[in-house]
Parts: structure tokens; C-alpha cells; sequence
């Protein structure tokens, strides 16, 4: 059966707070602080656990090899050369697997297979040695050739961020869909991660329909505002478009293209004077995950899957009250726990990759389930450091046991070739 599957990524060992992305606000304010790995773990496993609880299916991606000791070396630095090569050698941000690929299902594609392409993350240098990892573990988790076509990045001089920056309106999600492409312009202060000609590639290369894609521009003031991605500033699900009223460029225009490919669009736009981007941005009520939830008990109703941190922002918690009191489409709001990741700046959405399939076409080994579960929080208890404080960043000790730790969770998931 086709379904949505989240696949989250697993919090990795090495989790730090070295403030290396320019743009995203949360990381830049909490550069320096003392992170705590085993807990950021815990918290995006007890989010995995309470979407398959709703009857949802989960997958989930391992963390890369940290510290990335032959990108140092590659950069003919060691850890001693520069702090801040070294901290992006360790940086965990594989985590935020929204950014892994962009990935179009096979109703959508003119060959019938669903298409994923690694994004190539140049923007960051700490993101940009993640792609070859993450594209490893794809031709991993989607090996069927019959079912997925994995592609390689595109071409560096264009940056791509992979399914942050994209989304998908369909009527169910097993259901051809309209594929929503969201890019910025540069010129700003903050970079725009995401190039308008890596969008076009990826769709060329997905075999998309030109009649079922709309290629949209962000507001340039949402990016000057922190919305490093167009996925901190809305989100799709089905028919549904969960926006912020400054998300685009040309906001009615967005609209209105959409409509034109899909006119069943229902928008559920937040009004600026109820909830001001500055505020949408600190606390990501648009990083939420938008699902529709499965079988009688959900009966097809969608709930927005958010972050703490908006739950208890008056003015958010305000909006999302008026909302749930209305009859919207969105009927239920459940607040997660994932404040580890979001002082980086990743919130629920940027924690998942959605892929739309079969599960029984995905490698097992990358679908979760509660003895699962289990077993990873076993390792992560047992294996992830409590606390990393900046200093400790680059220690030989430390990188030992966080190299040891991934190993142990390899193991348990029967996962070692990716050792
Ligand atoms: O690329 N943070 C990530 C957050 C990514 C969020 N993803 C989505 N919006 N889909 C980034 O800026 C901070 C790591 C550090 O500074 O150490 C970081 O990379």
C-alpha cells in the first residue's frame, strides 16, 4: 500500500552547539552553549514514537561518520588547525534529514518510479560533506530499482536543500500531486540556500509534468527574517497549504498558480498581525509536521505536529486555539519536545524526510518499529555522551567514544556496512 513514511533522522553523538549556519537565527543565538546529545536523541525518538503511535508510518536514517576526519584532512587542516573546520568535521546536522534529498513519488514521475536526489547542501560547509553519506544510505534504504531512481546532486554552482525548500498538493498521497518548488534570491544579507536552477533540474530530472509543477519565489524579507528554508515558513499536506501571509514573493500569485494546477487548494494562511514572522521564525509554528491521520479513529483528519516552543508563545498558542475552534481542516495540534535540535534551528519538519511508497519496497532495516524503538534507546542510554560544552569539540577522547557509539547503533540495526 502507498503511503507517506517520515523518515527521521536519529540525532547523532557528536550534537553541538558551534553556531555554523549565517541566517539561521536559533543556531547563531545559541552558539556556545553546552549541548546534550543523549537527551536530543531521546527527544526525536519519543517524536518517532508518538507518530507511529497515531498509526502513522515511521522510517529513520542512522547519523553520518562523525567527527568527518577525511574532510579535514581533505582540507589539509587537523583539529588543532581551526576551530571552526573542526566543528563543522563534527557537526551532527545530518539530523535534520529534510534537507537529505528531495524526493518525488512514483505517481508523479512519467516513468512511474519514485525519485530522489541527494541535496548537494553547498551553501554550509558543515552540510556540504554530508551528501555522499546520505546518498549511501538511500541506495541503502530504496535499493529496489523497480520502485526508486536515486539520482546524484545537482551540479554545485546551484545550491539545493533538498525537500525543505519543496512540497506536494495532491488529493491523497497516494495520488498523482502538483510539486511545489520554493527557491530564493540572492542578494540579501542572509544567503539563499536555495537556487531557482537546482529546483528546475530536479524537476526535469524527476520526469515531473510541467503542468503539475509550480516553481515559487520566497520573500526575500522572510529570508532576511531567519526563514533560512521555505520550511520554517510553511508546509503542504494533501490539499492543504499551511503558510505564513509572508512566505512568498508574491503571495497571491503563489496562490493563484497553485490554483491553477490544483484547484482543489485550500490555504490556511496566518495572518502577520496575529503572528509577526519574527515570531513564526522563533518559534516555528511552521515547522510542524502537517499528517493526515489514518483510519477510523483519524477518520482523514489532519493534525499539525509542532514544537513546543509555539505552544507556549501567546500569540501562536492564540492563533492555533481560534483555529482548532473554527472548522479548518487541520483538527488537531499536538506540541512535541524536540528543544535540543530546535535551538539549532531544526524543528519537527526538519527532522523528517517524507517519502511517499510502499514500506514493503523500503529496506526493513530503515523502518521503525517499538521493539526498535527500544533497542535504539538502549544504545543511545548507554553509548551517547550527556553533554558536549564547546571546548570539548575536537577532543580525541570524545571522538572515540562518539565514533564507538554510532558503531554500537550500526550493530544493533544490523546496519555495519555502513560502518
Ligand atoms: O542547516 N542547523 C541546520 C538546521 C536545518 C533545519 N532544516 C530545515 N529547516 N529543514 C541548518 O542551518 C546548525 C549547526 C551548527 O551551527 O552547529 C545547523 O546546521
Amino acid at each position: 500500500m502507498i503511503r507517506e513514511i517520515n523518515f527521521d533522522g536519529i540525532v547523532g553523538p557528536s550534537h553541538n552547539y558551534a553556531g555554523l549556519s549565517l541566517g539561521n537565527l536559533a543556531a547563531t543565538r545559541h552558539a556556545g552553549e553546552t549541548s546534550y546529545p543523549r537527551a536530543a536523541a531521546l527527544q526525536g525518538l519519543e517524536k518517532m514514537r508518538a507518530n507511529m503511535a497515531l498509526g502513522l508510518a515511521q522510517g529513520f536514517f542512522v547519523p553520518l561518520p562523525r567527527p568527518n576526519t577525511d574532510w579535514l584532512t581533505a582540507m589539509g587542516a587537523n583539529a588543532t588547525i581551526d576551530p571552526r573546520l573542526t566543528a563543522a568535521a563534527w557537526s551532527a546536522s545530518s539530523m535534520w534529514t529534510a534537507n537529505a534529498a528531495t524526493v518525488s513519488p512514483a505517481t508523479d514521475a512519467a516513468d512511474g518510479r519514485c525519485h530522489l536526489t541527494p541535496a548537494n547542501l553547498v551553501t554550509m560547509p558543515h552540510r556540504g560533506m554530508e551528501w555522499p553519506d546520505t546518498m549511501a544510505q538511500l541506495k541503502l534504504a530504496f535499493a529496489d530499482p523497480e520502485h526508486f531512481t536515486i539520482h546524484d546532486p545537482v551540479p554545485p554552482s546551484f545550491g539545493d536543500e533538498g525537500a525543505a525548500n519543496h512540497g506536494r498538493l495532491c488529493d491523497a498521497h497516494g495520488a498523482p500531486g502538483v510539486e511545489l518548488f520554493v527557491y530564493g534570491r540572492p542578494g540579501g544579507k542572509f544567503p539563499a540556500r536555495q537556487h531557482e536552477q537546482a529546483s528546475r533540474a530536479i524537476a526535469r530530472l524527476h520526469q515531473l509534468d510541467p503542468e503539475r509543477t509550480v516553481f515559487i519565489e520566497q520573500n526575500p524579507a522572510a529570508i532576511e527574517a531567519g526563514a533560512f528554508h521555505n520550511d520554517v515558513v510553511s508546509v503542504a499536506n494533501e490539499r492543504v497549504l499551511f503558510t505564513h501571509a509572508q512566505a512568498f514573493a508574491d503571495q497571491q500569485g503563489t496562490y493563484d498558480a497553485i490554483r491553477a494546477k490544483f484547484p482543489a487548494l485550500e490555504v490556511v494562511e496566518v495572518p502577520a498581525d496575529s503572528v509577526s514572522l519574527a515570531e513564526a521564525i522563533k518559534t516555528y509554528l511552521f515547522n510542524a509536521q502537517l499528517l493526515s491521520l489514518p483510519g477510523e479513529g483519524g477518520g482523514g483528519e489532519m493534525a499539525l505536529v509542532v514544537p513546543l516552543e509555539s505552544w507556549e508563545s501567546a500569540p501562536v498558542r492564540t492563533w492555533l486555539e481560534g483555529m482548532l475552534a473554527g472548522n479548518g481542516p487541520i483538527r488537531r495540534v499536538i506540541p512535541v519536545d524536540v528543544r535540543q535540535s530546535m535551538a539549532n534551528g531544526g524543528g519537527p519538519a526538519c527532522l523528517r524526510l517524507r517519502v511517499v511508497a510502499d514500506p514493503q519496497t523500503v529496506d526493513p532495516r530503515f523502518l521503525l518499529d517499538d521493539a526498535k524503538a527500544d533497542r535504539m534507546a538502549a544504545v543511545i542510554a548507554a553509548h551517547w555522551p550527556e553533554s558536549i560544552a564547546p571546548a570539548q569539540v575536537g577532543d580525541a577522547e570524545l571522538a572515540k567514544r562518539i565514533i564507538t557509539a554510532r558503531f554500537e547503533l550500526l550493530d544493533a540495526l544490523g546496519l555495519q556496512e555502513l560502518g
